[in-house]
């Protein structure tokens, strides 16, 4: 073994949300942990996506960390809705406040990690060659940083300015008086089509799939505002813990097929005056189970959108007709639907004209060619099994995780493989963390893992790894949760289909639809039956 190999007792990889609290945690334990980062500072999410529009679709308020008492009373909101560069500068404040960065190496892509059975560590390889070995390896991987471009031939012949929503540049981009074309019409689509809006010169917007967008209502917080949340902060997370997917919406008990229509046209209307999530998560709590319920909703928000637009013609393309309301991830708006009222926005409809090619001034579809001075991809990622992929892991016997997950994830909790001893994946495929308010997931993720660690350490043992029936049983239950949730039958990042990688045609439920709450029973019931599931030795 050569000394330029850096030694730890835990690698982390990643520094945003996930990896920062875990490095955190790791080291009040005791442990030496440090953490590789491909970016050049803390915040993931927040440090790649700066694309104009960027913000919040959770509140704030229940989107901080809530372990550290703090970070909650030093930190104050701005907006319900924080935009990303407050974002990044709340994650640039924790990294500060617990001076983290002394135990990161930034600018460090892990190219592979893999599995040394005779050593029982692992050993990452970072794409300067350089590497590192530690007994445990921790995935921070997060689940939607792995942006993927269209395959549409031509597309690095275009000689304009080009941007990945996902990877924005660190300068300003400006739009005045540009041609600018946006391809793709999901949630980062959505945000940064409306800010784009209010100064470009025109903006061409190419939709394949419209999406149900639903009004996000942000507005300032006020200092004594912020002081009565800041009071509520055990109120409020702890009605986050108990909900479904951590969010301050909570599902209504009623049915919607239950009552008048009336009855159930008010309600909706009070939720879609509501601001955030509440419209699609504090419904009754049958309209994205239920055909029938989910009919009634979706008729809802197509009167929604037809009262918001001048052109009717306009809203037929605007308005999905391929799956309902909700049964995808749902893009939060403020003025999305308005900006196509503007004389200088177009639509293009890519279901009646595809995409052909990009060319050196534009782009050209099945009936014209379009110049611009930019294109925006708005394409998203390789959602959740996507960062693994770029990450050659190999356990046990040199097997590769991505040849395991061909077929879609196998894990035990989402958070373990078997044949993968010590390596803990947090909010990885089939945790209830990859659909949820995320750091309310990642605080209990982090805390499993840790907790994990100190105990293993207790008793001297130095190695896990799922067993074969635990993983089994867990992959089963997580596709049998799955089931009864309308959004597993469309397509969406959700459900693995991403027409722009080869082998993710097929759906395949990624998160877990049991809900964060019953997660983390499952979890606690785990720890309490000693870690059942895991062979510990
Ligand atoms: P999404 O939600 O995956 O959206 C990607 C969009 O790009 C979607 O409208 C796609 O259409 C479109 N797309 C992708 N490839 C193409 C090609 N080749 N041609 C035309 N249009 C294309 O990613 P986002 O970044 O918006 O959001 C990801 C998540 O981040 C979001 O849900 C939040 O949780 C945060 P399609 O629907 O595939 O027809």
């Amino acid at each position: 073994m050569t000394a330029d190999i850096e030694r730890w007792d835990v690698i982390i990889i990643g520094a945003g949300l996930s990896g920062m609290y875990q490095l955190l945690k790791l080291r009040q334990l005791g442990f030496k942990a440090h953490v590789y980062e491909a970016g050049g500072g803390v915040g993931g999410t927040w440090y790649w996506n700066r694309y104009p529009g960027a913000r919040f679709d959770s509140e704030s308020w229940t989107y901080g960390y809530s372990f550290s008492s703090e970070v909650l009373k030093e930190w104050n909101w701005k907006e319900h809705f924080s935009g990303q560069p407050e974002n990044l500068r709340y994650c640039e404040f924790v990294a500060d406040k617990f001076d983290l960065r002394r135990d990161i190496t930034f600018n460090t892509r892990v190219k592979s990690a893999h599995w040394d059975e005779a050593a029982n560590e692992w050993e990452a390889t970072f794409e300067d060659g350089k590497r590192a070995r530690a007994r445990f390896l921790v995935t921070a991987i997060g689940p939607l940083s792995s942006p993927t471009m269209p395959v549409i031939p031509g597309v690095e012949d275009f000689k304009g300015e080009s941007w990945h929503t996902g990877l924005w540049p660190h300068r300003p981009v400006t739009f005045a008086g540009k041609r600018v074309a946006v391809i793709g019409t999901g949630a980062s689509g959505v945000q940064a089509i409306t800010e784009i809006a209010k100064t470009v010169g025109h903006l061409t917007v190419f939709q394949r799939t419209p999406n149900w967008c639903t009004p996000l209502r942000n507005s300032a917080i006020a200092p004594e505002e912020m002081e009565k949340i800041r009071g509520r902060y055990d109120e409020i997370f702890a009605q986050c813990r108990d909900n479904w997917g951590c969010f301050i919406h909570t599902a209504d008990p009623r049915h919607a097929t239950e009552v008048t229509p009336e009855e159930r046209d008010a309600f909706f209307e009070e939720l879609y005056n509501m601001p955030g999530f509440a419209f699609w998560q504090g419904n009754f709590r049958d309209v994205l189970m239920d055909q029938k319920a989910n009919d009634a909703l979706t008729q809802f928000v197509i009167k929604k959108i037809r009262a918001r637009l001048k052109d009717q013609k306009l809203a037929d393309k605007l308005i999905p007709t391929n799956h309902g309301y909700g049964t995808r991830r749902v893009p939060l708006e403020s003025g999305y639907f308005e900006v196509y009222n503007q004389p200088n926005v177009k639509l293009v409809d890519l279901r009646e004209t595809p995409i052909e090619r990009i060319t050196e001034k534009g782009l050209k579809t099945s009936d014209a060619e379009y110049e611009f001075d930019m294109i925006i991809y708005a394409t998203g990622f390789d959602a959740i099994t996507g960062a693994f992929d770029r990450i050659d892991f190999r356990g046990r016997n040199g097997e590769k995780l991505r040849d395991k997950w061909a077929d879609g994830p196998h894990t035990y909790l989402g958070m373990n493989v078997a044949g993968f001893p010590n390596m803990l994946t947090l909010v990885g495929p089939h945790n209830a963390a990859t659909f949820c308010n995320l750091p309310r997931c990642i605080e209990q993720n982090v805390e499993f893992v840790s907790d994990l660690l100190e105990h293993m350490r207790d008793k001297g043992l130095t190695r896990i790894e799922a067993t074969p029936d635990a993983e089994e049983t867990w992959t089963a239950h997580v596709h049998d949760t799955a089931s009864r949730l309308l959004l597993t039958k469309v397509d969406s990042w959700m459900t693995g289909v991403n027409k722009n990688v080869a082998g993710r045609q097929k759906r395949t439920f990624m998160a877990y639809a049991g809900g964060a709450p019953k997660y983390r029973q499952k979890c606690e019931e785990i720890v309490a039956n000693g870690y059942e599931g895991f062979a510990l030795t």
